[in-house]
């Protein structure tokens, strides 16, 4: 193959990656340390949030987000669902690290380590909130190191008792009253029971810092799966792999299984697993540095789907640029859709006002991809509620971002406030994936709340 020949095939190839790339799963804003919860036939995925300019070279992390899915490939953007500011008896601006959400008795609560201050618990009435801080004061008490007391892990288990695991670079765990934000205090060492940290529960430790006393590192996952408990967590020190244990009760004893995932060039060098079954399926969330810009304080969720092999062991998986390859369900176009319902985006980011979270930072060329529409029978009317800044076009195209073009909707009008532009588009049949490309000028084009077809 001559020269020229090889550049455009890698040319080719650059074209069909960056077509297919679902991965990460978020491109508005960083995000991490995915913690994945299943309420309601949907798929509730709480993150950390790295902010766009980092502090100090350090994690620079101060609020917690939520995306849900039905469907496992169109994330919905809840927006920042709590922040440090929800503790009113800390000063804390820094800090917000890996949560965890579970919902018991119509109550959701979402466990939250704030670096140096140990493990809180926020609750709220909603999975996506508000939420609030029902102790005014940390969750954990009489811990002997509050600063690596982080990533906490809660499961209920079939007999009601609820676990809370967490800590670096030993575990420990309480068993949670049923109110969920105290603990049994009759247990351990004033409720908390240390783990034992040996080389059959948790591997032999590969990190050479001298702090590791076996393979676990950070970011505990417990779940129950066919009378088998799983502990899923980062391993072997920095950078991060990811390996698991499993025992027959959910207070162990642990038995190492090895890594699940090993490294790959775009991973960040810590890493952080969530691991849910949906809708018959099995998927595994991770971190990695791969959004644009991203590096290891700016990192990005990203999941992929598996299956458990016959013995129940899990396999090893691969982090992926391309993701999840099908959808679970078709989305319908004909409801309305919230513009932060995304596969895909360049450009964006979200933001919270009155109408709840909305898209901005539209400039000329970014776009939104929705992935499997059912079109149906055909539709005839778009309509965008949108509030016009500069103004703009919403070209309105399918399967690519410059692929058939369905219409362009024209939200040029400037007005005070939000607005809905119709446009006729022409008929469309069967499942397809939407892009909505937005052109204009120079400068923010318009505010973006939702749309739908007719
Ligand atoms: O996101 C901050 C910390 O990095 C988390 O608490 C760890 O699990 C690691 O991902």
């Amino acid at each position: 193959m001559n020269i020229k020949k090889l550049l455009l095939a890698l040319f080719c190839v650059g074209i069909f990656i960056s077509g297919v790339a679902q991965n990460p799963i978020v491109q508005t804003y960083y995000t991490a340390d995915p913690a994945p919860m299943v309420y309601d036939g949907k798929v509730y995925v709480y993150t950390s949030h790295d902010e766009d300019i980092t502090v100090d070279n350090f994690f620079t992390m101060y609020d917690w987000r939520c995306y849900s899915s039905d469907d496992m490939v169109n994330w919905t953007d809840h927006g920042a669902v709590a922040s440090l500011k929800d503790f009113e008896w800390m000063d804390k601006t820094n800090g917000a690290w890996a949560p965890q959400a579970i919902e018991r008795n119509g109550k959701f609560y979402l466990y939250v380590p704030i670096h140096g201050e140990g493990v809180s618990v926020l609750v709220s009435d909603s999975p996506t909130g508000p939420f609030h801080d029902p102790l005014g004061h940390r969750l954990i008490v009489d811990s002997d190191d509050v600063w690596t007391d982080i990533d906490p892990t809660v499961f209920i288990d079939d007999n009601g008792q609820a676990y809370l695991y967490w800590g670096n670079p030993s575990l420990f765990y309480v068993k949670l009253n049923e109110d969920m934000i105290s603990y049994d205090r009759s247990i351990g060492n004033k409720g908390i029971v240390p783990v034992e940290m040996d080389n059959h529960s948790f591997g032999e430790s590969k990190a050479k810092d001298g702090r590791h006393h076996s393979n676990y590192t950070e970011g505990p996952w417990i779940y129950k799966r066919k009378d088998l408990y799983y502990l899923v967590y980062a391993a072997g020190g920095i950078p991060e792999y990811i390996a698991y244990s499993t025992a027959p009760t959910a207070e162990g004893p642990w038995t190492y299984q090895g890594y699940i995932m090993e490294r790959a060039p775009h991973l960040a060098f810590t890493n952080h697993p969530g691991i849910i079954d949906f809708k018959g399926n099995s998927y595994f969330f991770y971190h990695d540095q791969d959004l644009s810009g991203g590096e290891g304080f700016k990192r990005s969720v990203s999941v992929e789907q598996f299956e458990y092999n016959e013995d129940g062991s899990i396999p090893m998986i691969t982090p992926t640029k391309e993701g999840i390859k099908e959808s679970v369900t078709n989305l319908n176009p004909y409801q309305k859709v919230e513009a932060e319902t995304i596969a895909w985006s360049e450009g964006l980011k979200t933001a919270k006002d009155d109408n709840g979270v909305i898209v901005t930072n539209i400039n000329d060329g970014d776009y939104i991809k929705v992935r499997s529409v059912d079109f149906a029978k055909g539709a005839k009317t778009f309509k965008a509620r949108a509030a016009a800044l500069e103004g703009g076009k919403i070209e309105i195209r399918l399967d690519a971002k410059d692929g058939p073009l369905l219409g362009v909707c024209d939200v040029s009008e400037i007005e005070d406030n939000w607005k809905t532009f119709t446009t006729k588009t022409k008929k469309q049949k069967g499942v397809h994936d939407l892009f909505l490309v937005f052109k204009g000028g120079e400068g923010e084009l318009f505010n973006f709340d939702s749309w739908e077809f007719k």
